[in-house]
């Protein structure tokens, strides 16, 4: 006689003759359950309201009564199965769950930031740390003080005189608020007012122990001025050494050796070109020339310079007849241009990365 294949699904038959358990199939079936939702509709189909092993309790009392405790500890068994397998898939769900949102919380702290460009020195300021760099290893000190200055350090003190253009509204940026003197602030149109402030500063050093004054002072600069080759915000590095017998000589000194450094070049040479400055007297541009790369063979503007006029040695609070010496100044966005080879001023002042990324 042929034996029907054992049916794991269906629960113990009322006729006493089925050996599979219901509960074996809820243990498979719940195990593998893999969401909560998922699993309490498998908990339901066996002991639910509806399910397989309540239906087969309720059913006992259709039974013979010699077989109702049998299947009804049976049933019971089963139904304890099913809920201990429903607890213990319960609590590996809820791990589960709870591993999944805290990973999806997690924040990895190696990652790079996000959203953050790099940012990069501009060309200006390279040349400006450049520029202090290789003065400040040539032992001048560095300088540095307010953009809104006082009439007299900007002009007065250097000579400038009452009816030159440089003090007219058309050429300088005036402030609505005088200061102690009673004379409008300004911004100042050169950073030569630091050097004023630095050396009265100094000057009693100087007198008594000798010190000379050796400053640059690079800083921004102002002037009512604005097309292809002239931008109202500059930057300038003056420089300024006093002592008792400082010369023309020591100023070509010093400045060939700072061009060289600053184009990494030793073969350029310097000229002085009589000029005129209140300032200085005498006075004289200083031109340079390389003598190779691009540039080679033309000669290039590139600093105003002079020995310091006795009245403004007098202004820094010294003896004229006794202290001497030169001061320079020259543009930082100048330099930067012939140092990179850069054609337009315009460039430093429009923020356009694709230039600035450049030197980044
Ligand atoms: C120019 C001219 C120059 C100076 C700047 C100076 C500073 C003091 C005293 C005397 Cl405190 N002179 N500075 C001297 C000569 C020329 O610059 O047009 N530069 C681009």
């Amino acid at each position: 006689m042929n034996k029907p294949a054992p049916q794991r699904a269906s629960p113990i038959g009322f006729s006493g003759e089925t050996s599979q358990s219901a509960d074996i199939d809820a243990v498979f079936e719940l195990s593998a359950c893999n969401s909560l939702p998922q699993l309490d509709a498998a908990k339901a189909k066996y002991i639910g309201k509806n399910g397989i092993i309540t239906l087969a309790m309720k059913g006992l009392s259709e039974l013979a009564i010699e077989n109702r405790k049998t299947h009804g500890i049976e049933l019971n068994r089963q139904r304890d199965s099913v809920e201990k397998t429903y607890a213990a898939r319960r609590q590996v769900l809820e791990h589960i769950k709870q591993y999944d949102s805290l990973a999806a919380e997690a924040i990895d702290v190696t990652l790079p930031g996000r959203g953050r460009g790099q940012g990069g020195i501009h060309p200006v300021m390279k040349t400006w740390q450049r520029v202090e760099e290789i003065f400040a290893s040539i032992g001048f000190d560095v300088a540095d003080g307010p953009e809104i200055e006082a009439d007299w350090f900007n002009f007065t003190a250097l000579n400038n005189p009452p009816n030159h253009p440089a003090r007219s509204m058309q050429d300088t940026f005036y402030v609505d608020m005088n200061g102690t003197d009673g004379l409008p602030l300004l911004l100042r149109t050169h950073t030569s007012p630091m050097q004023v402030r630095y050396a009265r500063m100094h000057a009693a050093d100087v007198m008594a122990q000798g010190k000379p004054i050796k400053v640059i002072a690079p800083g921004r600069t102002y002037r009512v001025d604005s097309d292809a080759t002239h931008s109202p915000m500059f930057h300038q590095v003056e420089g300024l050494w006093i002592a008792e017998d400082i010369s023309f000589a020591d100023l070509k000194g010093v400045y060939t050796d700072f061009l060289r450094r600053f184009f990494e070049t030793n073969e350029l040479q310097v000229r002085f070109r009589p000029s005129y400055f209140p300032f200085t007297e005498p006075s004289a541009e200083i031109d340079m020339k390389f003598e190779s790369g691009p540039l080679k063979g033309k000669w290039l503007e590139i600093s105003g310079s002079g020995q310091v006029h006795p009245s403004v040695v007098k202004n820094f609070g010294l003896d004229p007849e006794k202290y001497i010496g030169f001061a320079f100044g020259s543009g930082l966005e100048r330099l930067t241009m012939l140092r990179y080879g850069i054609g337009d001023l315009r460039l430093f002042f429009e923020g356009d990365l694709r230039f600035l990324k450049q030197f980044a």
